[in-house]
């Protein structure tokens, strides 16, 4: 009788155990997928632009301004994947490119355009906006993207 129920106390703690182990396999969140997102985020190098504008008036009452991408100047490591955010703040539209790659896009009033680049060459590489390129356009809206 006695040794019956111990039995008994086993079986029941052993499929407590197997409804507890199940349990913990199907709701707790895959320790996989969740390493690789991060891994993924964290390997992307991040850069902050915003689209600015400098204006002043002449002595002899002429208002002059110039569009620029603010920071003018960015260091980009090579090889690395880059996530580059711009935030349009001055400025209604802003076309952009990226010389000697094949990159382009816009940047517009209020919004974020994203970009993910990986360079493979060291080098100077110019972001030119195509409306503001010059002095003459309100420029020049140059930015100067250093990969290194
Ligand atoms: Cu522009």
């Amino acid at each position: 009788m006695t040794f019956m129920v111990v039995r008994k106390k086993w079986l029941v703690l052993g499929i407590v155990c197997i409804i507890i182990a199940t349990g913990l396999y199907f709701f707790s969140p895959s320790p996989t997928e969740t390493t690789m997102s991060n891994q993924a985020e964290q390997n992307e190098f991040e850069i902050n632009l915003v689209t600015g504008e400098f204006k002043t008036t002449t002595e002899d009452g002429k208002e002059i301004e110039a569009y620029r991408w603010d920071p003018g100047t960015i260091f980009v490591p090579k090889g690395e994947k880059v996530k580059l955010s711009i935030f349009g703040v001055n400025g209604k539209e802003h076309p952009f490119i990226i010389e000697g790659t094949d990159v382009s896009g816009t940047v517009q009033k209020g919004k974020e355009t994203v970009l993910h680049l990986q360079f493979e060459k060291e080098g100077v590489y110019r972001l030119i906006c195509t409306t503001h390129a010059t002095i003459a356009d309100n420029g020049p809206m140059i930015g100067y993207i250093v990969v290194q």
